[in-house]
């Protein structure tokens, strides 16, 4: 089976089981894991940040930061295809009370002239605006990279208007890895960024947070309180650290893999994909031209031994990760190409 749904569907390597079978462990609730410790304080120097939050996933590391920089009522300003406003399950209404407006940016890039015309006056009538927050990469638009003078500049704009800045950075290794832009660059511009260990990296569990030292102490309350309080998590640190160590510097050839599965699918007749949006592990392609519905195709492609995920009404997701080659790829075009345009 090619399993090209998401990048989290990587399962640890020998390497990465032996180093979580020897880790040292203590009770992080107490602040005793000592690989947890490691790792929060190896994550604070990379990101150049004064402090980390190991957490259970993405969506509770970008929850617990929406909920550090509102309070009920508030708003936060994001992108309309952005995770945590279409696939956070209502967690931002629900865990802090707050609206979440959408703003359509091009390529999941929002534009700062646009942002600054939603942000409210201030009136005891209007919804207080409290945040502005990206995504990067961006996942719904195809994995695109958020050009950094872009994301400087919507960070002058939260401070010039003293409002919170945040990055969901479950891909942040990804985006790094194609613009060359150092991780610490990207978190200097926010107040604060959630990163994934889960995806790219190929950990079994976990994220975190990584802001100053005022934003971890109240995120760790948060933490406590939506239930990610960990235990002997030295077990997973210790796979993340691996992961740091050895699946970083590979993901330029998740990258290339992507965009010779992007370039082929393109050739087939009916499929549309927008190369331009190819900028790291994700291609996102619709097949409307093909006549087949996506249920079908779906079908289709899992009896022939490939998963990839709906997108949309006629679209579909595929995503390359450190479990599949390049030989991997060739066959899922080959099956592609069977699949969609078998004449
Ligand atoms: N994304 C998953 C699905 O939820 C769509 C995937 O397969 O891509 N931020 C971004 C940008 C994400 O893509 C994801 C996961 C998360 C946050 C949430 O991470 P988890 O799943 O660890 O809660």
């Amino acid at each position: 089976m090619i399993d090209l749904r998401s990048d989290t569907v990587t399962r640890p390597s020998d390497g990465m089981r032996q180093a979580m079978a020897g880790a040292d462990v203590g009770d992080d609730v107490f602040g005793e894991d000592p690989t947890t410790n490691r790792l929060q304080e190896k994550l604070a120097d990379l990101f150049g940040m004064e402090a980390s939050l190991f957490v259970p996933s993405g969506t509770m590391g970008n929850e617990v930061c929406l909920k550090c920089h509102t309070r009920p009522g508030d708003e936060v300003i994001c992108e309309t295809g952005a995770h945590i406003l279409n696939y956070e399950s209502g967690a931002a209404a629900f865990l802090s009370g707050i609206q979440l407006i959408p703003v359509r940016g091009e390529g999941g890039i929002l534009n700062v002239a646009q942002v600054e015309s939603l942000i409210r006056p201030i009136a005891y009538y209007y919804p207080q605006t409290a945040a502005i927050a990206i995504e990067n990469t961006h996942n719904s638009a195809g994995g695109t990279v958020f050009p950094i003078e872009k994301i400087e500049a919507l960070s002058r704009l939260a401070r010039d208007r003293h409002l919170k800045f945040h990055i969901d950075g479950a891909r942040i290794w990804n985006a790094s890895a194609a613009s060359g832009v150092p991780v610490a660059r990207y978190a200097a511009c926010c107040d604060s960024i959630s990163v994934c260990f889960s995806k790219g990296l190929g950990a079994p569990v976990g994220s975190a947070i990584v802001g100053s030292q005022a934003l971890i102490t109240e995120a760790i309350r948060y933490s406590k309180i939506f239930g990610g309080g960990m235990r002997q998590v030295g077990i997973l640190a210790a796979a993340v650290l691996y992961a740091l160590e050895n699946n970083l510097d590979r993901l330029a050839e998740d990258h290339a893999n992507a965009r010779v599965l992007g370039e082929g699918l393109a050739e087939i007749p009916g499929v549309r994909v927008n190369l331009a949006s190819v900028q790291t592990n994700i291609v996102i392609f619709d097949i409307q031209g093909t006549g087949l519905a996506v249920p079908d195709a779906l079908d289709h492609l899992r009896a022939n031994d490939l998963l990839v995920v709906p997108f949309g009404q006629t679209v579909l997701r595929a995503v390359t990760h450190l479990d599949v080659a390049r030989s991997d790829i060739e066959a899922a075009l080959k099956i592609f190409r069977n699949v969609l345009h078998p004449n």
